[in-house]
């Protein structure tokens, strides 16, 4: 694996934009959950929204480890920010790109990659979650147009998207093999937003239910061929599950410099508290393993930029990189003592942040499932 040049000059454009512009606003999204439209268009200007495709469809077609480190360095200064540039970029953008035909693709993904447009994903239902294989949604083919009918839940982006990506049931008969995944657009009749959750983190990020009523889609609009959804997102997911892993590799890292920054400034029995061990040795863990984590989302990048499977790999990323994050913040928080609890400081923002990571893209124990059944294969 190697980070070149390009990769640090790209880190330090990034930072100093999210710096500038995506922190400000971190805390008033959280506590007001607004979607903060403004900064996907500032994004989408710096190529941020179509990092995961070529320029020929409006895109930067930057490699994979440029891609993590920026949602890295925006989930460093917030994580509804993060979230929402990987799942329009690695749910949304990416599969149309991989499995769109040409017209999809020229049509729908270059205004997405500007920033012009947001995307999403619509695969999670009540019932389809750990099991996404259990999709109830269907789509029955009735001419030259298939008819699409039932609901998804936790939707990131439902509400702000204008091109969705959604799995519907094409033959019920068939179980996996019966999902296809189908190109839709805001302002489809019977296509609607349902319930606006209300979350305990990541809240200037959009989350919402999407309904299908009777939603007419052409039939061009079918990604790939019939029956191809299932292992269209897996694939997809294997994508998603870098950038979430990216996602926590940010927080946590956010999270320990400002523990870092506290233990040299607070002051406690005379000394700086950094100065005492028990700090010391949370410190030197944390940084260890925010580095052990830096490593493995690094190395999954990697090898999918040079098209080596990357399914384990992507899998212990996101793994490690949400549980170790959760830790950090925990440790933060801990450092930080009873000001670490206020919402006045954003410690407590960056742990109810991440739990995200933990459960969205395949929860932990999906990921162990995904690591175990690569190695016993
Ligand atoms: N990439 C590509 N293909 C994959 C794959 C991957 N990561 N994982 C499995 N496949 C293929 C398998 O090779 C198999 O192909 P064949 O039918 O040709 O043999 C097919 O897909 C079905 O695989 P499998 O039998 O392993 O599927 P399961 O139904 O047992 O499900 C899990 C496996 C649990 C891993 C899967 O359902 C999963 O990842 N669930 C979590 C979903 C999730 O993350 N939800 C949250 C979404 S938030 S957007």
């Amino acid at each position: 694996m190697i980070i070149e040049e390009k990769h640090q000059s790209f880190r330090n454009k990034i930072r100093d934009f999210a710096e500038e512009h995506i922190q400000p606003l971190a805390k008033e999204i959280d506590e007001q959950q607004r979607f903060p439209h403004d900064s996907f268009k500032k994004l989408g200007q710096m190529g941020i929204m179509g990092m995961v495709v070529p320029p020929d469809y409006g895109g930067t077609g930057d490699d994979m480890i440029t891609y993590a480190i920026a949602v890295e360095e925006l989930s460093r200064v917030c994580g509804s920010t993060g979230i929402t540039v990987a799942a329009h970029n690695s749910l949304a953008v990416y599969p149309l790109y991989l499995f769109g035909n040409e017209k999809q693709k020229k049509k729908y993904i270059p205004p997405l990659a500007k920033g012009e447009k947001l995307g999403a994903f619509g695969l999670t239902e009540t019932g389809a979650g750990s099991d996404a294989g259990a999709t109830k949604t269907t789509a029955e083919l009735k001419g030259d147009f298939y008819l699409i009918n039932g609901n998804k839940c936790f939707i990131t982006n439902a509400s702000v998207a204008d091109t969705l990506v959604i799995t519907a049931r094409t033959d019920p008969g068939k179980g996996s093999k019966g999902i296809s995944n189908f190109i839709l657009e805001k302002g489809m009749p019977g296509l609607s937003v349902g319930k606006k959750e209300n979350k305990m983190g990541l809240r200037g990020s959009d989350t919402a239910e999407l309904v299908f009523e009777n939603v007419k889609v052409p039939r061009e609009n079918l990604l790939g061929n019939e029956g191809e959804g299932f292992k269209q997102f897996l694939i997809t997911l294997d994508g998603g599950r870098v950038s979430i892993g990216a996602m926590a590799l940010g927080i946590a890292q956010g999270a320990y410099e400002k523990a870092t920054e506290y233990a040299k400034e607070r002051i406690q029995f005379e000394k700086p508290i950094g100065y005492f061990q028990a700090i010391q040795w949370k410190l030197a863990d944390m940084a260890t393993k925010i580095e052990a984590a830096r490593h493995l989302i690094y190395h999954a990048a990697w090898l999918k930029d040079q098209n080596k499977p990357y399914i384990k790999e992507s899998a212990m990323a996101k793994l490690y990189a949400s549980e170790v994050g959760s830790w950090v913040c925990h440790q933060a928080i801990q450092i930080f003592g009873g000001y670490g609890y206020l919402r006045e400081y954003p410690l407590e923002r960056y742990l109810r942040d991440i739990k995200l990571c933990e459960i969205g893209e395949g929860t932990s124990e999906i990921q162990r499932i995904v690591i175990a059944r690569d190695i016993l294969k």
